[in-house]
């Protein structure tokens, strides 16, 4: 496919390219241009979908000769670069990114007036790319803008899904999941390359060899393959001059493979083969944290990163750079373990394909990996059947036993007869069937391995990985994460990063940390009357959204407690509802009076797994309370639920600067980090928290006086899963618990009939891995301090500045300095 390069003969060909002119005349130039020429219409015969991509191709323009000098610089320069492996990148809307990056969302605005067009209409338009499920995938979009505005030479390497995370609607209550067709309007930030497609191999055997040189050697005979065709997209930095690259990879069936089908003349097999193959790419798994082992889900995982490394030696270093010193040049960061298959993939290049010795190859392959575990449920860690692995993967399969064999010496040498541990410890797990665990061999192979708070990080050390941290215990390491203050303060609330500006300068924007020059605003009356102002203004915006997007009204003058983050059992939106049902029972059995309920209105914000019964019987249950409370005059309007359907990026963006109450309720020791709790607290929202993730950090940051602690800490969880954990007793002494379980079972939120949500009752009452009656007493206390405080907006407001002034610390860019100096061994190059 590839022809000889050109060689650049014109002068022209040398000069960086073109930049549009700064300035609305010129801003209004390039967008005419792109209508016409590539959207070919005129600006009275364009539609809104048009004007959207014309303004998309207009603003990339903008950046282009930034990302050429970037992607030329990197190749020339030589210095190590990260490459950050993830098949999940959650980015949200690029145009407003793109725009603020590019510093040209004043200009577009009045460029678009002249046309006649609202620039917010515009925005409006643009699907995001939902390429992952949560906490996860969204942490890689804040890590790749954070080292293109810190100037790192990185790459991020994933997936291409046709399909994002699914569309989530309510019917009756309940979730029905919707494809999301992101791309039907087409996607005007990509840049396809099918010329510089990789072929990735699958299947067959391994036969044994000797080379000319007399050696033994090994080779993989596959049976069947595909093409990767890399798909570029900008992650520009912020008015940095710098735009790195994002390439994810799109599945296509080779020619060779459907050729020999279309010559055998039968034409619908030929096709099926070609669907076969683009299955890979086709859709995003929509499981967050519970992997489900199946087929293509490791098929996808390997594609990936196979076509990634590929790439990296090829397109990066070149045909003569010697692979022995890789590690001078590249560190693979492992996004958890789903791009870990990558280790036996470089082992198998190095050795198969360019002819090293085993201990050469392990001595690079070794040095090239670094792995971030981003869970603490033992039912989150990837485990493969060695039957799937060695069907798919055969060669892998061999090298993986290898990798084990020479582990497990080691592991002998250093406790000699201790052979309960070489079991624990082992790569290949015997039951319940024989399987490759993949969180051992990223730990085998990695550099470094890092939890995701101190917290979650201690807990790897001391439960989770404990058997690895007595042996390598350099190797352990924690970074807490963080969140981008571009797209989550600078961009989502734009009025607060107004007053921010205004008052401290617009330093903070790549220097969070400055936000602590705000502390003494807390005690400025003048200050906190803006800052609510700015609140109160979010809170229309978000009101008005809500209107539009989902028919919901938010009533005025209310509390705003907000929930959101996937569906999951150890997360405990239960807890919450409950807590709902409380206030609503308490009211209608008459124990307290409508009048005594602080106004408040809960909003949730949740998708559930497909197959997740409980988690998806927690949404049904909540939109029934929601429909019951909201109608119920006895409440005299003071109690709301809300639950916008299809919660995403874009939701976040505008839900989260409304907040005043951030829930962040996992029981103890069970979320590993979460990342929802940064962008409200630096939001100015107080949380209500468990001594849990980087609530532990955010606590310790704004102060006890300030955040909203409630329920067992991680050692009381485990000495009461130790001694016995009774739900049914918590519900036997606490009347309050009692009667809000009582009241679901009563059948009052299911039209009278009392056994819909008994799943969820049962589960709570008899087998509650996640102990949430445990927790309800204390968290109902906590909700009475909330209300106290909320009472006193003085208070309150102070909190909320000093929530945000304290928390600088959770920018995405910290986090970066800390995986460069613990685990990445690079200085930017500036
Ligand atoms: N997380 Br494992 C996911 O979003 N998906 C996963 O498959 C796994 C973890 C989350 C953690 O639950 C959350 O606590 C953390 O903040 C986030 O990853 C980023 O580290």
């Amino acid at each position: 496919v590839l022809g000889p390069a050109n060689k650049p003969t014109h002068p022209m060909a040398l000069a960086p390219v073109a930049t549009p002119r700064h300035s609305v005349d010129g801003f209004v130039q390039e967008f005419l241009h792109e209508l016409n020429t590539t959207q070919g219409v005129t600006l009275s015969a364009s539609t809104i979908n048009d004007q959207y991509k014309a303004l998309a191709l207009t603003v990339r323009n903008y950046l282009m000769a930034r990302w050429l000098e970037t992607t030329r610089n990197s190749i020339k320069s030589k210095s190590k670069a990260v490459a950050y492996l993830s098949a999940e990148y959650l980015l949200g809307r690029q145009l407003g990114n793109a725009l603020l990056a590019a510093d040209l969302a004043d200009i577009a605005q009045e460029g678009l007036k002249q046309c006649g067009i609202e620039l917010w209409q515009l925005r409006a338009q643009e699907v995001e790319p939902g390429l992952g499920n949560g906490g996860l995938g969204r942490l890689a979009a804040c890590f790749i803008d954070s080292l293109a505005t810190m100037n790192v030479p990185s790459v991020g390497y994933g997936i291409r899904y046709e399909y994002g995370i699914f569309r989530q609607t309510f019917v009756d209550g309940r979730q029905v999941e919707q494809p999301d067709t992101w791309l039907s309007l087409g996607s005007p930030w990509e840049f396809p390359h099918p010329e510089a497609a990789v072929t990735i191999n699958f299947g067959g055997t391994t036969e044994k060899y000797t080379d000319e040189d007399g050696r033994e050697r090994t080779r993989w005979l596959p049976e069947w393959d595909v093409q990767a065709i890399p798909y570029n997209y900008m992650v520009p930095g912020y008015l940095n001059g710098r735009v790195n690259t994002l390439r994810l990879w799109s599945a296509e069936a080779t020619r060779a493979f459907d050729l020999q089908i279309f010559n055998s003349g039968d034409y619908a097999r030929a096709v099926r083969a070609q669907t076969f193959a683009e299955n890979i790419s086709k859709v995003l798994y929509p499981e967050d944290s519970t992997p489900q082992g199946k087929e293509l889900r490791l098929q996808q995982q390997y594609f990936f990163v196979a076509a990634s490394i590929r790439d990296f030696i090829n397109q990066v270093l070149g045909e003569d750079f010697d692979l022995h010193n890789l590690s001078d040049r590249i560190i693979f960061q492992l996004n958890d373990t789903h791009p870990v298959i990558g280790v036996p993939e470089l082992m198998r290049v190095l050795i198969d394909e360019e002819g090293f010795g085993w201990d050469e190859a392990w001595e690079v392959t070794s040095k090239c990996f670094a792995y971030t575990c981003h869970t603490l449920l033992p039912e989150a860690l990837e485990v493969w059947p060695t039957e799937l692995l060695g069907r798919l993967l055969p060669r892998h399969l061999e090298i993986i036993y290898a990798i084990n064999d020479r582990f497990l010496e080691q592991v002998r040498d250093r406790f000699p007869g201790d052979e309960v541990r070489v079991g624990r410890m082992s790569i290949i797990a015997e039951y319940p069937e024989r399987a490759v665990r993949m969180a051992h061999l990223a730990s085998v192979a990695a550099t470094k391995i890092n939890g995701v708070a101190e917290l979650h990080s201690q807990l790897l050390r001391d439960k989770v990985l404990k058997d690895f941290a007595d042996l390598w215990p350099e190797k352990f390491t924690n970074v807490t994460n963080g969140v981008t203050p571009r797209r989550f303060l600078r961009m989502a609330n734009y009025k607060l990063s107004g007053l921010l500006t205004e008052t401290i300068g617009s330093g903070w924007v790549t220097d969070l940390e400055r936000l602590r020059e705000l502390e003494p605003c807390a005690d400025d009356p003048e200050f906190r009357e803006k800052f609510r102002e700015v609140k109160a203004f979010n809170k229309r915006r978000l009101t008005n959204l809500l209107r539009a997007r989902d028919g919901i009204d938010l009533p005025e003058g209310h509390m705003l407690d907000v929930m959101v983050k996937r569906l999951h059992e150890y997360k405990r939106q239960s807890l919450k509802i409950l807590h709902v049902i409380s206030l609503y029972e308490q009211v209608i059995s008459g124990k307290i009076s409508a009048d005594e309920i602080t106004p408040r209105t809960v909003v949730f914000g949740a998708k559930a797994a497909p197959g997740y019964r409980l988690a998806k019987d927690t949404i049904h249950l909540i939109n029934k309370v929601a429909s019951v409370v909201n109608e119920d005059k006895r409440l005299d309007g003071r109690l709301k639920v809300a639950f916008p359907a299809n919660y995403n990026v874009t939701l976040a963006e505008k839900l989260i600067p409304a907040a005043d109450l951030s829930e962040q309720i996992s029981l103890a020791g069970k979320e590993a980090s979460g990342t929802g709790n940064m962008k409200f607290a630096l939001n100015g929202a107080l949380t209500i928290g468990t001594d849990d993730g980087a609530n532990v950090e955010i606590r310790e940051l704004v102060g006890d006086d300030h955040f909203f602690l409630f329920g067992m800490t991680e050692p009381e969880v485990e000495a009461l899963q130790a001694k016995g954990y009774h739900p049914g007793e918590y519900y036997q002494n606490n009347p309050q618990l009692k009667a809000a379980v009582d009241l679901i079972q009563s059948g009052i939120f299911s039209g009278g009939d009392r056994g819909t949500f008994d799943s969820l009752t049962s589960s709570w009452l008899y087998h509650d891995r996640f102990m949430v009656f445990a927790d309800f007493d204390s968290y109902i206390a906590a909700q009475k301090k909330v209300e106290e405080k909320y009472a006193d907006q003085d208070a309150w407001t102070r909190s909320a500045i000093l929530n945000m002034a304290r928390t600088g610390y959770f920018s995405s860019d910290r986090s970066m300095r800390d995986y460069m100096t613990r685990i990445w061994n690079i200085t930017p190059d500036f």
